[in-house]
């Protein structure tokens, strides 16, 4: 079942996609033997981050640029991390009308993940819907978060050009914004330049990061633009393009693409870790009492679970 799946997500349909990614969704059993079968095909896609506080203009600009790649006729994903999110139906009128045509496109590809909900996290889920898309063809895969909470974080870390959406007039919001933030900033756009004040948020961006840790090589850019107008999509692109080659030529892809799985792999193993140790500890309520009771101490009742148990992997 699996095996006609993959072929088919390989071959680039469509609802082959929907239906594959769906199963990840759900956290079915089949997904997993699924995405092992896909993987081979995946790291064509460039994955890109955007990243921004509620109402910033990420929903807007992220159908801007897909607007743009499907000009030059890229296939482009777009994962909205983000429960307010227009692309799950909290937009008003204006934007829906605005995104209708990527909607009906089968060059795009939209989805919507819930920031809860997820077993395995929600890092894994999107890295894994990345995977399919990736492995579908899809040429650009955009990823929208609001940036807030470790989940998030965890997703932005994997991508390969994170992009940092800040709007004029929230001078105070830039200086509470957690330096982390700054940090994991590729590219920095300023949306509604058409407001006042856009300049002065330029200056702010660039005093910002002169306070945060060396960036490398590379500095990020700042990039004004009116989302809402597509002005400035064409800097922006540009400026995605000017990163790649930088990632490219640095080794710092390699290094982003290794940390990637690195953190997979990890996150993966933490979950089934303690899947089969909980599993393996039928007692585990006892353990529980006799902590609570203070007949034991948690310290020494997580090193009693360790030691009592040899973790086996079920059969394949
Ligand atoms: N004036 C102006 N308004 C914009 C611009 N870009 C987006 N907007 C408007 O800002 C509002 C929020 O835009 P969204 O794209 O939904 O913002 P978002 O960051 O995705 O919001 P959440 O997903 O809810 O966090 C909408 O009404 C957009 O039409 C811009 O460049 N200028
Ligand atoms: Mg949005």
């Amino acid at each position: 079942m699996s095996e006609a799946l993959a072929r088919s997500v390989l071959a680039g349909q469509y609802r082959a996609l929907a239906q594959a990614v769906s199963l990840v969704e759900r956290e079915d059993p089949e997904a997993e033997r699924l995405l092992a079968e896909i993987y081979p095909a995946t790291g064509r896609a460039r994955v890109i981050g955007i990243t921004g506080s509620p109402g910033a203009g990420k929903s807007t600009l992220v159908a801007s640029l897909a607007k743009h790649y499907r000009r030059s006729d890229k296939r482009v994903g777009i994962i909205a991390v983000d429960p307010t999110s227009p692309f799950t139906g909290g937009a008003i009128l204006g934007d829906r009308i605005r995104m209708a045509d990527l909607y009906t496109d089968r060059g795009v590809f939209i989805r919507s993940m819930a920031t809860r909900g997820f077993m395995g996290g929600l890092a894994k889920a999107t890295n894994d819907v990345v995977d399919l898309l990736d492995a579908s063809g899809f040429d650009v895969v955009i990823v929208e978060t609001v940036g807030v909470g470790q989940d998030e974080v965890d997703v932005i870390r994997t991508v390969q050009t994170n992009i940092v959406i800040l709007v004029p007039g929230m001078g105070d919001d830039i200086q509470a914004i957690k330096a982390g933030i700054m940090e994991i900033g590729d590219i920095f756009v300023v949306n509604k330049a058409d407001r006042p004040g856009a300049d002065r948020t330029v200056t702010e961006i660039t005093m910002m990061m002169s306070l945060v840790e060396e960036h490398g090589e590379w500095v990020p850019p700042i990039v004004k633009t009116v989302a809402s107008q597509s002005q400035g999509i064409d800097e922006l692109d540009a400026a995605i393009v000017k990163h790649r080659e930088y990632l490219e030529t640095s080794g710092e892809l390699d290094r982003r693409n290794r940390e990637r799985v690195r953190i997979r792999i990890e996150t993966l193993l933490k979950e089934k870790f303690m899947d089969r140790l909980l599993a393996a500890t039928p007692s585990f309520d006892q353990i529980l009492d006799d902590v609570l009771r203070k007949r034991n101490n948690p310290h020494d009742a997580a090193e009693d679970v360790l030691r009592r148990v040899t973790i086996q992997s079920p059969p394949r």
